[in-house]
């Protein structure tokens, strides 16, 4: 996801000296990029600003970065304030936040459209164009490369003199820590340079193993002369629903990285093409990706939504800002969560209840959306199986013994949330923000809402700072109740060498990592 692979679209603007590629490398020197940050976003002044408890005109907006940045969210709160409740009982400012909270709530009005300037490389790529919203007859744009295989090239692409194509071998200590810093420098960032994704080895490990891998696509590039490695793009086998097509085998694209030093040369086109040659060579002739990045055509836009768990932390690393007339002490008791789940029986998910949580996901997705991941039973325990700081799941469980006495299990509920740090990138006083990305979570014998505060109420005690969520699936319906935010950014998804409509954010039943 990318994303908050949200509105984690590459600023592309943060010159990092550490990362910098030594001199001796090729093809170095003339970049442009601006510099870090802009004044009045820096997150100390951030803290400043948080720490009065009457803010600034401009402290209207509660959460930046991977949080809100909503142009008319200031007048909204102007009105807020005006509406101060006096109701017999309130706690007068208690009621006023949560009186904000509502209207901050509202999803922000769309925000202009991006430019759409002319795509070099995608106007060249079997994907929909912009104004292809709508489509009568769903199928494969191109089907040279499945019907003629002789004409994919055997060879990679070419690349600059003095780079070389490589691939990691995920199993090697030394190959995933070389990727993980090559991410952890140069991954995506929010649009001010503030915050980066920081992918642990092991959730790298993790996504990209599961069942089905293969080495050929984990493809990097490394500097002949050093063997540095400066880019890298990954592909992962799935099979997917999308609308009638009940079963598509596809690869999901993910973790396309180039070194800062690098960008803005042309490399990922050759990235994404050498992926492309590697999947039609395995007889794969679609793939789904999703981006910050306006590119033809989304399928589907979903924004990122955001609750704070620990608010006083994402205040002082400028992640939220203290709202006009809100102390710290009254924040923190608005996001304050019960110290138990409200379902004392939720447990983590074991490998007996996997049979029984994949049919009850599986059931879900197949009636809820149009566009999902079909999990195998082996898929199912590699993705949700639950692993110390990358993927937590949990179940409900419902015993039933029959006549003859003997009794089984029946997963009820799922709640499963994935751990994507960042770095942050100028704090002095922290360093990690640790974030819990809602996975997917399936209710019966519970309303979905209090499944959720559930979710919340785990990841807050597994240490996270906040939740992120997708507006799909039916989350939207329960993000203004457990107090989410809308988030600045918008998270888009795409299927390549595909034409379909588009579909409805709740017709989504794709959570990438
Ligand atoms: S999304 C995460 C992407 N990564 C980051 O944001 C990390 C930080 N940023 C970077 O590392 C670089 O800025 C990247 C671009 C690598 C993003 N997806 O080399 P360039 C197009 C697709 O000069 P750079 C993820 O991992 C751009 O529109 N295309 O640019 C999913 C332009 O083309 P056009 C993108 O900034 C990846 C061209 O690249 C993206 O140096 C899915 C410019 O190239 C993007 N996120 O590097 C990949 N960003 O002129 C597609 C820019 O036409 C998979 N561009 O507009 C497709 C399916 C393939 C398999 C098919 C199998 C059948």
């Amino acid at each position: 996801m990318e994303a908050s692979k949200s509105d984690h679209e590459a600023s592309g603007n943060g010159e990092d000296k550490a990362a910098a590629v030594t001199d001796e490398e090729p093809c170095i020197g003339t970049h442009t990029e601006r510099q870090v940050g802009t004044a009045g976003t820096q997150p100390e002044q951030a803290v400043q600003n948080g720490a009065s408890s009457g803010g600034s005109p401009d402290t209207g907006t509660p959460l930046s970065a991977y949080g809100l940045h909503v142009p008319d969210i200031a007048e909204r709160l102007a009105k807020a304030l005006s509406l101060r409740s006096t109701a017999a009982g309130t706690d007068a400012s208690t009621a006023l936040s949560e009186q904000q909270l509502r209207l901050e709530h509202q999803a922000p009005e769309a925000p202009p459209q991006q430019q759409r300037h002319q795509h070099r490389f995608w106007s060249s790529q079997p994907v929909p164009q912009y104004n292809e919203t709508c489509v009568t007859c769903d199928g494969p744009i191109d089907e040279r490369p499945r019907l003629d295989p002789a004409s994919v090239p055997e060879a990679p692409y070419p690349l600059l003199a003095g780079f070389s194509w490589c691939e990691l071998d995920i199993s090697a200590e030394s190959d995933i820590q070389e990727l993980y810093e090559l991410l952890r420098s140069n991954y995506v960032e929010d649009d001010d340079a503030q915050f980066r994704f920081d992918y642990s080895p092991a959730f790298l490990r993790w996504a990209l193993s599961p069942p089905g891998w293969k080495r050929v696509w984990h493809v990097g590039v490394r500097v002949s002369t050093s063997s540095k490695l400066v880019a890298f793009i990954a592909a992962v086998p799935v099979t997917m629903r999308l609308r009638d097509v009940k079963a598509l085998a596809v690869v999901e694209v993910n973790f396309l990285c180039i070194h800062k030093r690098l960008r803005h040369k042309r490399l990922a086109p050759v990235l994404i093409r050498e992926i492309t040659r590697r999947a039609h060579r395995q007889g794969i002739y679609q793939a789904v990706y999703t981006a910050g990045t306006l590119l033809p055509r989304p399928l589907v836009t979903c924004r990122y939504w955001h609750r704070s768990l620990d608010a006083r932390k994402l205040i002082e690393c400028g992640f939220s800002r203290l709202r006009p007339r809100m102390t710290m002490k009254l924040t923190e008791r608005l996001y304050a969560l019960p110290e138990k789940p409200l379902h004392p029986d939720v447990m983590p998910l074991e490998r007996r209840h996997c049979a029984s949580a994949r049919a009850l996901l599986s059931q879900y997705l197949e009636t809820h959306t149009k566009f999902h991941p079909c999990f195998s039973e082996t898929e199912f325990e590699h993705w949700f199986l639950p692993r110390d700081d990358v993927i937590y799941s949990f179940v409900r469980v419902q015993r039933n013994t029959s006549a003859t006495g003997t009794s089984n299990e029946r997963v009820t509920d799922l709640i499963s949330f994935y751990s994507l740090p960042s770095s942050v990138i100028h704090s002095s006083k922290h360093r990690t923000l640790r974030a819990a990305y809602s996975f997917y979570n399936v209710a019966t014998s519970c309303s979905f809402q209090d499944l959720m505060q559930d979710a919340l109420i785990l990841a807050k005690n597994a240490g996270f700072d906040v939740f992120n969520a997708l507006h799909l699936m039916e989350n939207r319906e329960v993000f203004d109740q457990l107090k989410f935010a809308p988030g600045d950014g918008e998270l888009h998804y795409y299927v390549y060498n595909w034409r379909t409509s588009v579909l409805r954010c709740e017709e989504n039943g794709l959570v990438m990592l």
